[in-house]
């Protein structure tokens, strides 16, 4: 449950992300700091370096399509679970992602937030930023419970 300052933290912030920048920033950081994640993405071509992966359009628009689903969150806070009630079963019985990756992605969107956010994201922002990755993470890997 939030407070009404956790709320006004998260939307606050969220009102200001770009989600084409931010979410290709977010994909393209999981799959180069933890390159085991590129096994999801066999068919979205060159991820050979660094460069390739920043460069790569399909990685680009998967990372939007990734964080504007994550709008859904900041949109219904208080049903979280339900949001993604579909989105888990793709996740889990169809991809078979690992739900400790859902937590690498939340914890790389902090650090995207925090580089870009510098001064609004005081530790109070971050805390309840910190909150709703968790939240997300369990909605999506509920399947798997
Ligand atoms: Zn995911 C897909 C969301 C995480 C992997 N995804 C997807 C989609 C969405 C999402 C919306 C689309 C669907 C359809 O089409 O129907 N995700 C999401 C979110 C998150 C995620 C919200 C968190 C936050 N994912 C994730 C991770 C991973 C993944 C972490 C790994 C690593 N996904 C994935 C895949 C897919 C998806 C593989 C499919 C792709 C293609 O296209 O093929």
């Amino acid at each position: 449950h939030w407070t009404a300052e956790e709320k006004q933290l998260i939307t606050s912030i969220w009102s200001k992300v770009n989600v084409e920048e931010c979410g290709a920033e977010a994909l393209a950081r999981l799959l180069i700091v933890y390159p085991w994640t590129q096994r999801f993405f066999a068919s979205f071509g060159n991820l050979s370096s660094p460069t390739a992966i920043t460069g790569n359009p399909k990685v680009r628009a998967h990372g939007r399509k990734v964080l504007t689903s994550f709008g859904e969150a900041v949109k219904n806070l208080d049903n979280i679970k339900a949001t993604y009630s579909k989105l888990s079963e793709l996740h889990c019985d169809k991809l078979h992602v690992d739900p400790e990756n859902f937590r690498l992605l939340g914890d790389i969107l902090i650090i995207v937030l925090a580089s870009h956010f510098a001064e609004d994201f005081t530790p109070a922002c971050q805390f309840a930023w910190q909150k709703l990755v968790g939240i997300v993470a369990h909605a999506l890997a509920r399947r798997y419970h």
